[in-house]
């Protein structure tokens, strides 16, 4: 079996790797051909614990190859982003140009009995438009809109759900949700993910599987959102919202999330505005969630201008630039919207404290925020944000806070 990956980023690569790593031959076709050169010189260009290693590995023995334009195989297995576009009447349209571009790329090397997965986070009913696409480019084959079980093109949609520090690992043991546009893209599907997955792969249909995917994370948005909701109406009530949530988890069915300074990354903040592109008129809450987890970095900026008000010089350190803990990854961060909005404002010195990178990117840099260590931070500020719960910064000695003005949205005091 040869297996091409479309995108060779934070899904793609893992995922070719590991299916290399299986004994079949992968070819990973990817625009960036820097990306291109370093991943067949056996490197990386993303940041996920072990990947390194099984990259290495596999392109030593020859088994991933990676390349700038699609040869034919077996399967081919689409992992490029679906971001959004943000609309001048504040709503948000999904961008399906990479998706697009993907099948462009794969129409002219499909042959009869191949299978397509798209794994990308898609809004509901994108599996068919990429059937769609796929048919108007190649009129001499059959796809399964129009031939059912008996399509020389076989498609189905697998939505990714790793969590990104632990790619490797959930990629092989988590189930996987199979939905087919026909019940043999289905088989077909899961008789390749079983040859890596170990977790079950339960089959649906496509429109199903994308909804899966997109339900996943926003209800890990809407129940954020009622995390940082409480946080705000108990600053408000002059309660303390972690011994409060502590406290009413002690109940047997509730769980509530932590509150934090927003809701970061590219999965969680995107995915539940494809619902309510699809039903505006009825994603009330969903809609609702995003807003308010998107309000917090807004509060957060306010109660640290508000500390800083109190100072004649104040020097404010930030303890953290990555979307959440653990991680050197800066994308959609709420942490950094917040560092930068201060440098923005002048509000004082900004101090940034980030462990898991070396340099500020060259955007930042431009800018009057300095990085510096911990120590130093702690040493010379006299007001200090906690934005990520990093390893770090739990294990600080929390004496050298008493007499700092200290904002902790991640409640690690
Ligand atoms: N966060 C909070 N409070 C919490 C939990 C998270 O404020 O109690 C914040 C984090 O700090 C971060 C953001 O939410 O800024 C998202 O972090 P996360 O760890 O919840 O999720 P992601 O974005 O790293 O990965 C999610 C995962 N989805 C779910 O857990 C339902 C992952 O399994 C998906 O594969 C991934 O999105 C994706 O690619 O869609």
């Amino acid at each position: 079996e040869k297996v091409s990956v479309i995108g060779l980023g934070y899904i793609g690569l893992p995922t070719a790797a590991i299916i290399a790593s299986r004994g079949m031959t992968v070819i990973g076709v990817e625009v960036n051909q820097n990306a291109v050169d370093l991943i067949n010189a056996g490197k990386i260009h993303i940041v996920e614990p072990d990947l390194d290693i099984v990259v290495r590995s596999v392109v030593s023995t020859g088994n991933l190859r990676a390349v700038t334009i699609a040869e034919p195989a077996n399967v081919f297995m689409i992992a490029v982003p679906t971001p959004f576009i943000h609309r001048d009447d504040d709503s948000h349209q999904p961008d399906l140009s990479y998706i697009e571009s993907a099948a462009n790329t794969i129409a002219p090397v499909l042959e009869k009995g191949n299978l397509v997965i798209l794994e990308s986070t898609s809004p509901v009913g994108t599996t068919e438009k990429l059937a769609t696409w796929l048919a108007k480019a190649r009129p001499d084959l059959s796809f399964p809109q129009d031939k059912g079980n008996a399509a020389d093109i076989n498609i189905a949609h697998c939505p990714e759900r790793v969590l990104p520090g632990y790619v490797l690992q959930e990629l092989v043991s988590n189930d996987r949700v199979i939905g087919g546009m026909s019940k043999t893209c289905s088989e077909k599907a899961v008789a390749l993910y079983r040859t890596f997955v170990r977790g079950e792969c339960i089959i649906t249909n496509a429109r199903t599987a994308e909804m899966a995917k997109l339900t996943e994370n926003s209800f890990r948005d809407v129940n954020i959102a009622f995390a940082n909701e409480l946080s705000i109406i108990c600053d408000k009530l002059k309660i303390n919202v972690w011994e409060l949530i502590k406290l009413a988890n002690r109940h047997p069915r509730v769980d509530i999330l932590n509150p934090g300074p927003g809701v970061g990354g590219h999965c969680i903040a995107v995915d539940p505005w494809f619902i309510v592109d699809s039903c505006p008129e009825e994603a009330n809450l969903i809609r609702q969630a995003r807003l308010t987890n998107d309000h917090k970095p807004h509060y957060v900026i306010e109660q640290i201008t508000h500390a800083a008000d109190e100072f004649k010089r104040p020097v404010i350190a930030c303890l953290g630039l990555a979307f959440k803990a653990d991680i050197d990854d800066l994308r959609e961060s709420p942490a950094l919207q917040i560092v930068k909005q201060l440098a923005d404002k002048k509000v004082g010195q900004i101090m940034a404290v980030e462990p898991n990178i070396k340099f500020l990117p060259e955007h930042l840099l431009k800018e009057n925020i300095q990085l510096t260590s911990l120590e130093h931070a702690l040493e010379v500020a006299n007001i200090i944000v906690i934005l990520v719960d990093h390893q770090e910064f739990k294990l600080t000695d929390k004496t050298l806070l008493a007499t700092k003005v200290v904002i902790d949205t991640r409640g690690i005091l």
